[in-house]
């Protein structure tokens, strides 16, 4: 631990090849014994039409909000150091992938540079963020807008449900 007083961040979480739905909840439940780290709440799984390069089978997604003691810096390393064990391969940009993970807010900080951008750049844009994000944070604001009214302008065509609760991610076999 670092002795930094606890920040709320919000995670976003997707995959489309190999098993994105156990490769999420490995990921999930790895950030959770991370040193610092707690997963706090977890969205349902949601299935999503592939946005940006949509010739890619449909991504599953999800939000997970986490209490933390790390830097955003800290928390982005262990965000790639938990997508490199599970063995993503980088290929082209939007394209398909077994796992990312991006941080989208952590607490009210707004970060530019070096690597690291928060808010996520594209995130108010992102019905597969936006709608998972809205499960669980419903009345946060950003930008002067809850994530509910940032959800009422976008397209949700497609998305659908596919878990049935917010346990999937915990390995007890209970959805
Ligand atoms: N980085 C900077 N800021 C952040 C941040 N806030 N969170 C750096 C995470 N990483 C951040 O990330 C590249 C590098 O950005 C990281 O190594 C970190 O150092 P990346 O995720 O490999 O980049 P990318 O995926 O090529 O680009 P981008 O724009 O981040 O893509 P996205 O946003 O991840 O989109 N359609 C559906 N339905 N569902 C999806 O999940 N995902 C994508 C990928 C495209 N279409 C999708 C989905
Ligand atoms: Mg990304």
């Amino acid at each position: 631990m670092t002795g930094r007083p606890e920040t709320r961040a919000f995670l976003g979480l997707g995959g489309n090849i190999g098993d994105p739905a156990t490769t999420m909840a490995i990921a999930l439940r790895t950030l959770d014994a991370t040193d610092g780290v707690s997963v706090e709440r977890v969205s349902s799984l949601y299935r999503t039409p592939p946005w940006g390069e949509v010739d890619q089978p449909d991504f599953l997604n999800a939000v997970a909000e986490v209490r933390t003691g790390l830097s955003a810096r800290e928390l982005l390393d262990a965000c790639l150091s938990t997508e490199r064990a599970l063995k993503r391969e980088r290929r082209e940009r939007w394209g398909p992938r077994l796992i990312d993970l991006d941080i989208l807010l952590y607490g009210e900080e707004r970060i530019a540079g070096d690597g690291l951008e928060i808010p996520h750049p594209r995130m108010l844009g992102r019905a597969f963020v936006l709608v998972p994000l809205a499960e669980i944070a419903p009345g946060l604001t950003l930008d002067g807008l809850t994530v509910r009214d940032h959800l009422s302008r976008l397209d949700t065509g497609g998305i659908d449900r596919v878990s049935n609760g917010t346990g999937w991610w915990k390995g007890t076999g209970a959805e």
